[in-house]
């Protein structure tokens, strides 16, 4: 049976990673785009990669970028996919608000190059597309918990021009019958999950301070709340999405809420790390040992917070029989005990 072809925009990140993973489990074959970097920036997929001179590689990288609408025709051109996964983005919310005419050019615009290479190369029907959404998109909430039809409210450049992606994704599908889904995806973390994001940040800060490596972890907004998933899970759901008769779009969560200080508990729980919080406001600080481990700092508040999400994924669990299969505190465990593999084998 020939094997199917993927293209993954975003493949280096996180949820590309093990989105290749999983794809390369289920037999297909796998291409990903990859910038060029004055770093090498494949530490997350190096375990997988093959020599270009071996012999039945299963995944192969390319050169491209998403703000570059020539190499990503030329691509799928050459490639002709059978699936493409957009989570290609700047993807930090933080870092949007400090270049938000970058961050539209790659996450709206983006959407677009890769949709109208699909149209221009007469894939629409061979082609399915795949849009890396998110639970930003819904921001200043406007009703609790979060689903399908629940409208918009961005607050950040980051949301606002993944809400272009998403509308341009549903346009380009009743426009030109392109098999295009967006995925509407709440927080999912993970080892893998980038230094600069909340849960990681907290992860490798507080192990660092139980080895010793570091004294104080400074944190932002302690009370925002997420619906936080595990990224392991969420990727089988983006592929689902594309195994359906029809496309549609799905939101993917897993209905529970919990605070930045709540995840910081667990953390220091999972390390067995006694510890009180004691003030108020940007004096609230966390204690071990009579010592500050944690304080706050305003640098790390946004020009506008998105307090509250949390999402109802019935529709995904119905059509997709997708459902988290790991909670909050196993995933926790996962982060922690990587973590400290890590650290551990760093210092021997
Ligand atoms: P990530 O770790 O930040 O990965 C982003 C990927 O996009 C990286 O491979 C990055 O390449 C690539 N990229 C960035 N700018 C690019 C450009 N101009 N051209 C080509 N590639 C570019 O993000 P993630 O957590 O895996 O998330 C995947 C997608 O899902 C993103 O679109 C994100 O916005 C979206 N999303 C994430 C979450 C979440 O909680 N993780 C939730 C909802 C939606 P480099 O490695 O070279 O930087
Ligand atoms: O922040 C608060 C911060 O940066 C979570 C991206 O994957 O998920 C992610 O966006 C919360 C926010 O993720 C710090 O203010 C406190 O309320 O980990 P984060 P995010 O902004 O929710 C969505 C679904 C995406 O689509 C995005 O791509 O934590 N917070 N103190 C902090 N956040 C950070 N980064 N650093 C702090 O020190």
């Amino acid at each position: 049976m020939r094997k199917k072809k993927a293209l993954i925009f975003g493949i280096t990140g996180q949820d590309g990673s093990y989105l290749t993973e999983f794809l390369l489990s289920k037999n297909y074959i796998v291409h990903g785009v990859i910038r060029r970097s004055s770093s090498f920036n494949t530490g997350r997929i190096n375990h997988i990669y093959k020599d270009p001179h071996a012999k039945g590689r299963k995944m192969i990288l390319h050169y491209g970028d998403i703000t570059d609408a020539i190499s990503i025709s030329s691509l799928i051109k050459k490639i002709q996919p059978d699936e493409i996964y957009n989570l290609a983005a700047q993807s930090h919310v933080a870092v949007s608000f400090e270049v938000p005419e970058y961050t539209a050019n790659a996450d709206a615009l983006g959407t677009l190059r890769i949709l109208e290479a699909i149209r221009f190369n007469k894939l629409e029907k061979k082609t399915k597309f795949y849009q890396a959404g998110t639970s930003e998109m819904f921001g200043k909430v406007i009703e609790i918990p979060q689903n399908e039809k629940t409208p918009f409210y961005p607050q950040s450049p980051y949301g606002v021009a993944k809400v272009y992606a998403h509308w341009i994704t549903v346009n380009y599908r009743e426009a030109y019958n392109i098999f295009a889904c967006n995925g509407i995806l709440f927080n999912h973390e993970s080892y893998r999950r980038g230094g600069t994001f909340v849960t990681k940040k907290i992860v490798s800060g507080l192990c660092k301070i139980k080895l010793g490596l570091q004294e104080k972890l400074f944190l932002g907004n302690l009370y925002a709340k997420r619906d936080w998933g595990d990224a392991r899970d969420f990727v089988k759901a983006m592929w689902k999405m594309l195994q359906q008769k029809k496309p549609s779009d799905y939101v993917i969560s897993t209905g529970k809420q919990y605070t930045v200080k709540n995840f910081v508990n667990l953390v220091l729980a999972e390390l067995n790390i006694k510890y009180s919080w004691k003030g108020k406001n940007l004096n609230e600080k966390c204690f071990a040992n009579n010592k500050s481990i944690i304080e706050l700092d305003k640098a790390y508040h946004r020009p506008l917070e998105v307090h509250s999400l949390l999402g109802n994924s019935n529709k995904a669990k119905r059509e997709l029989k997708w459902k988290p299969e790991k909670n909050i505190k196993k995933l926790v465990r996962h982060m922690v005990s990587e973590e400290m593999n890590s650290l551990v084998n760093d210092k021997s």
